[in-house]
């Protein structure tokens, strides 16, 4: 469909303005949320990666090609969600200290929540010690973490060794993922990696239940 080009196009450009109402287009036209997803939205991202790389778009760019995203996301997240998932427990995210990288992180909660988990997302750059509160106070069957900076595996590393100084190691599954994130890097700081937010879901459903 057109309409893939559309979104991904709009990203492309940036048009904030424009992208929910084309989501909403794709929706009403009877595409598959998962294909609006992976064919519009990220295909686009994708898009901009490649040229933000290139050096022909900048970070002021970058972010209004994310915030277009956000909000396409936004539209499309409630149709992720398959209504009557059953309740599966508790997971929180983050992105980890010095990183402000969010989109993945958010596509993976809302992925997340659409297979019936309460997902309490603490958002981006988030440092060890926060981590650890958050897995103390809320008591998660998971915890996930993202990284998308090779400046930022090493906090991944420290939010590790602060859960295992507060004695939590033992009482949570951690999911690792992000652009840089290896299933090496994941084995070596004693957590489980998943290379995208559906291979999540999986992990998690492996791991909690
Ligand atoms: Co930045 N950036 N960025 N950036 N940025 C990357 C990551 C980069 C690869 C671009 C490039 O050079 N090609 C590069 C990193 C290189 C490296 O370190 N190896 C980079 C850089 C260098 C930087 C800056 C340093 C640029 C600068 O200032 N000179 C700077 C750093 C800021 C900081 O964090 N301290 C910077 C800034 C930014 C913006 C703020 C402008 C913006 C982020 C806005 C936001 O998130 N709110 C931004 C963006 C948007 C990108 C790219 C273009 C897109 C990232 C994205 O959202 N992708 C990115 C290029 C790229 O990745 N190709 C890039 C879509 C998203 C759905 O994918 O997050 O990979 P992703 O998530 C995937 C999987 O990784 C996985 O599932 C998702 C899909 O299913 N996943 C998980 C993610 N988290 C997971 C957790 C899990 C499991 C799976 O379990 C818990």
């Amino acid at each position: 469909s057109d309409l893939f080009e559309k979104i991904s196009g709009c990203l492309l450009e940036r048009e904030a303005g424009k992208i929910q109402g084309l989501v909403k287009q794709a929706l009403d036209a009877g595409l598959a949320p998962k294909d609006i997803l992976n064919k519009g939205l990220l295909a686009g991202m994708s898009e901009v990666g490649v040229l933000f790389k290139e050096g022909e778009l900048f970070v002021p760019e970058v972010l209004l090609a994310a915030k277009t995203m956000a909000l396409g996301m936004e539209t499309l997240g409630p149709e992720l969600k398959d209504g009557e998932a059953p309740k599966k427990g508790k997971v929180v995210l983050a992105t980890v200290k010095g990183d402000l990288h969010d989109i993945g992180i958010k596509l993976v909660g809302l992925m997340l929540e659409g297979a019936g988990y309460e997902v309490i997302n603490m958002g981006l750059d988030v440092p060890p010690e926060t981590i650890v509160k958050a897995v103390a106070g809320h008591q998660p069957k998971i915890l996930g973490l993202c990284a998308l900076l090779t400046t930022t595996l090493g906090a991944m590393k420290d939010s590790m060794e602060a859960l295992r100084e507060a004695g939590l190691y033992n009482n949570v599954k951690v999911i690792v993922g992000g652009a840089v994130v290896t299933d090496n890097y994941a084995k070596d700081i004693g957590a489980h990696y998943a290379a995208d937010a559906v291979r999540a879901v999986d992990l998690a459903d492996q791991l909690a239940g």
